[in-house]
């Protein structure tokens, strides 16, 4: 099998009831620029990176996957992923300029789109090919009912809606307004909501100082919450160890970092708790394999962010042994032939080959006005 073409390809979906924020972030749409390879066996692999939906950013993660890395995968056997990734990294041109940022964004679409004509290749879903099993338990915890920009009522109705309805029996609550006590009032409401067997996560988004970080964090367990994710500057070392050491709240946080690396530094210095790695940002699955492994020889728990909107990472998380949960955001689900599928609050191991980021007919006709 010889990789013949990259097509760009940039998918542009609604996130949910138009629009949705967190501390940092308000956005109207979840980006999905990426890469369709293929083969001269009429074999396709997709890939994609997650983002804010900027085009003209966008276009910049395309290009620089099509343009700068796809001549060195023309000819090339997409089966041999992890040799071809080496080359990609090392031994582009790209990498003099940019070991991280949109560089490795597009380096991870590419490193996804191979996975996934390895997978078809073998006629099997990914998590298989990797060697995982269907009977592993993977729960699903639910972002999505939690926006800092839903009203008290939407909130607490939305996550009711979530336990009550849906199954789930995780959610995460955006934190960090404008006024702590918001936070603190809005979690109060939730926790009164849902009970005290249901868990609850919080997520700054790396919004806060330090000083404010310590002081909504000693409060946060009060509501027993599992963890405070992000509380301060997205790459700041030192300044999560001194806040792990001044709160009883475990710290998660990954969904920002590029390298290995520097989840090497977090994990080494005790400033994560709960290591969430993305395959959007980090290069791909070669790269989150080694982030996980990691993480679990500290006995830490692996819980990624889904910047694939979990169509990859449930993959990953039927086969890595630090992995029993994983989030979900349904933004991709209308815009995926096969999307994520939620029972009882758990994942239903997908069945169709590939590692899940195939677009639907109907996507890929939109994208083509993009
Ligand atoms: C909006 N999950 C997250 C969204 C979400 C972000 O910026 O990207 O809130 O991905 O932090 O944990
Ligand atoms: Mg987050």
């Amino acid at each position: 099998m010889k990789i013949t073409r990259l097509q760009p390809i940039i998918l542009h979906a609604p996130v949910t009831r138009g629009g949705i924020a967190d501390s940092t972030h308000a956005i109207s749409h979840w980006g999905a620029p990426g890469v369709a390879i293929h083969t001269d066996t009429g074999l396709v692999g997709y890939g994609f990176s997650g983002t804010h939906a900027h085009l003209p950013t966008d276009k910049l993660i395309v290009e620089c996957a099509v343009d700068s890395y796809g001549p060195l995968l023309i000819g090339e056997d997409p089966r041999e992923v992890r040799a071809l990734w080496e080359k990609l990294h090392k031994h582009s041109p790209i990498y003099w300029v940019g070991r991280a940022g949109i560089t490795h964004l597009a380096l991870g679409a590419i490193d996804i789109a191979l996975w996934d004509l390895k997978a078809k290749a073998a006629g099997l879903p990914l998590w298989k090919l990797l060697g995982g099993t269907a009977t592993k338990r993977v729960e699903a915890y639910n972002t999505d009912g939690g926006w800092l920009n839903w009203p008290l009522e939407t909130l607490v109705s939305d996550c009711r809606r979530l336990v009550e309805t849906d199954g789930y029996r995780a959610v995460k609550i955006k934190v960090g307004s404008p006024n702590p006590s918001t936070d603190l009032r809005r979690l109060e409401a939730v926790r009164a909501a849902l009970g005290l067997e249901i868990r609850i996560m919080t997520d700054a988004n790396g919004k806060l100082t330090l000083p404010d970080a310590i002081r909504l964090g000693r409060r946060l367990a009060e509501f027993d919450v599992v963890w405070f994710e992000e509380p301060t500057t997205f790459d700041d070392v030192l300044a999560h160890q001194r806040l792990a050491e001044a709160i009883e709240t475990p710290i998660a946080l990954g969904e920002q970092l590029y390298l290995a690396h520097q989840f090497r530094d977090f994990i080494h210095a005790g400033a994560v708790h709960y290591v969430q790695p993305d395959v959007v940002r980090l290069a791909g699955i070669t790269e989150w394999w080694q982030v996980a492994d990691l993480a679990h020889s500290y006995s830490l728990p692996v819980v990624p962010h889904v910047g694939d909107m979990c169509q990859v990472h449930q993959h990953l998380c039927f086969v890595h042994p630090g992995c029993a949960l994983l989030e979900y955001i349904p933004w991709l689900r209308d815009w995926m032939r096969h999307p994520a599928q939620i029972r009882d609050g758990h994942f239903v191991a997908p069945e169709a080959p590939g590692a899940g980021m195939e677009p639907t007919e109907e996507a890929l006709r939109t994208i083509n006005r993009v």
